[in-house]
């Protein structure tokens, strides 16, 4: 059944304003001494690191950048404390260029009072000439007892980090989002050109075009694209462990351009793919739609686990997915 409700409405038109970037000095442009640090900013290092940070000219965007070097396990640049909001959520994102051997990524780090208890982190962006986008998502179901959070820049070993255009953004939450067994459902976390969590598959020989980025966002700042000149595209989040004893729902944003696609469940064993659930395909009318499906796992006695599922269907298929939301009760 398709639908939209009305909490997911009031998110959607909350988020007309753009949501303030809780950074000081985010496009490191500001006249700094010394290494190259506003206010609201600080560095961090292993102990026997021996990290170091600049301003250098030319920059992913602007007149410069921040540079960190040096060696050891990891050094970086941390944000000031936020105190943590129970009806928001959180996103970090900068534009990095590593030289290695080192790799980069984007954390958001929760604390309890004076305690660190831990991180959502991006995953690693390995070393590469070009400038390129690195986004991270809270996942703060692993540390529920956080009142406090802080954007992260870290280089991951030996090397030179050159860091432009950080954000840092509280979003107000969908009450159903905290209960989210998809850690990047909302497509928000990956590196480069690729989120985290989901996986590409195609039609044999069918030369998809799969796309995560600003321009296919419902809401937050990304969405996937699929475009399928061949049979099917999908892109399959990590799935998980099916419980009998409970019922799933999984929904999400859905945006047809051309052709047929919707969502769906794939049950699996740890061997392998047993069937799938498709919900109801919504018209191919260019507007975002609301898709629920109840999933309905009796038919297949042998799944172990469950998948959530994007998929175009057919050739000259193109769409746009966000927000997948799946609970269980
Ligand atoms: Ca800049
Ligand atoms: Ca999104």
């Amino acid at each position: 059944m398709s639908a939209i409700y009305a909490p997911w409405l009031a998110v959607a038109l909350s988020l007309l304003q753009p949501p303030a970037n809780l950074l000081t000095d985010a496009d490191f442009e500001q006249a700094v001494a010394g290494p190259g640090l506003a206010a609201g900013w600080a560095l961090f290092q292993n102990d026997g690191g021996a990290y170091t940070t600049s301003r250098v000219a030319g920059g992913h965007g602007g007149r410069q950048a921040l540079r960190i070097a040096g060696t050891g396990s990891y050094g970086g640049v941390v944000s000031g404390r936020r105190p943590l909001s129970a009806t928001h959520s959180y996103l970090g994102e900068a534009w990095l260029r590593v030289t290695g051997p080192g790799s980069a990524q984007v954390k958001l780090d929760f604390h309890q009072g004076e305690r660190y208890l831990g991180s959502s982190t991006s995953g690693l962006l390995p070393p590469g000439p070009d400038w390129r986008p690195v986004r991270v998502a809270d996942w703060r179901q692993e540390y529920p007892d956080a009142d406090q959070v802080t954007f992260a820049v870290a280089l991951e070993g030996a090397g030179e980090l050159l860091v432009d255009d950080c954000g840092f953004w509280e979003l107000p939450r969908a009450e159903q989002e905290a209960a989210n067994l998809l850690q990047n459902g909302s497509a928000e976390t990956g590196t480069a050109t690729t989120p985290a969590n989901f996986a590409l598959h195609a039609a044999p020989n069918s030369q998809a075009v799969a796309r995560w980025g600003p321009e296919a966002a419902h809401d937050g700042r990304c969405g996937l694209r699929l475009e399928s000149p061949g049979e099917w595209a999908v892109w399959v989040h990590d799935p998980v462990a099916l419980d009998r004893r409970r019922s799933y729902t999984l929904s999400g944003w859905v945006r047809v351009l051309s052709g047929r696609a919707t969502l769906k469940f794939d049950y699996a064993t740890l061997n392998g793919w047993v069937g799938q659930q498709v919900a109801e395909y919504p018209a191919a009318d260019g507007q975002w739609t609301r898709v629920t499906l109840e999933a309905l796992p009796d038919g297949y006695p042998a799944a172990t686990i469950v998948a959530a599922v994007a998929m175009v269907e057919g050739a000259g298929s193109t769409a746009e997915f966000d927000s997948l939301v799946l609970t269980e009760r």
